[in-house]
């Protein structure tokens, strides 16, 4: 139960709450492979979305679809796996995540709108409209990388 509750009150110090749902981890290093995990499963069905819009494999309506629903449903997952000092150990996780909260949290609602924009852009099946859609979300992964992400 304590650590629930430390759990919410982390993502409550991170000003996240409004959209993530407050998970309970053993340990720090739980919370880190949970985020990985996310990311993991969004890179892949984002890499399906990409290469759609690319034109590296036939556009497939109902497979876009799928796949940036989840990209999207991921895109809410992360947030609660940056509990306060996990930005140790196995991870990129740069300082400024915790320092430079109001910036992240900014950046993650930025994407959970990118990413809903590209599930009804791809629920359209229409192809130009997924590509218009992907732009915007690939370029919204990268600067947040850059700001919060170490190489
Ligand atoms: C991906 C992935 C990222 C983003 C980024 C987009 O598929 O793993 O980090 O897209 O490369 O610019």
């Amino acid at each position: 139960m304590k650590k629930i509750v430390s759990a919410a009150l982390a993502t409550l110090a991170l000003g996240l709450a409004g959209f993530a749902v407050a998970q309970s981890f053993q340990k720090p290093e739980d919370a880190v492979k949970y985020r990985k995990a996310t990311m993991t499963v969004m890179a892949t069905h984002f890499g399906t979305v990409a290469a759609m819009a690319n034109g590296r494999i036939p556009y497939d309506a109902a497979a876009a679809t799928r796949s940036a629903d989840i990209v999207a449903t991921m895109a809410t997952l992360h947030w609660a796996g940056f509990t306060p000092g996990t930005d140790k150990g196995e991870t990129r996780a740069k300082p400024e995540i915790w320092s430079d909260a109001a910036k992240f949290k900014e950046s993650g609602d930025k994407l959970a709108a990118d990413t809903a924009r590209l599930a009804t852009a791809a629920k359209t099946g229409n192809l130009d409209n997924l590509k218009a859609a992907f732009g915007p979300t690939a370029n919204n992964c990268k600067s947040c990388h850059d700001a919060f992400r170490k190489d």
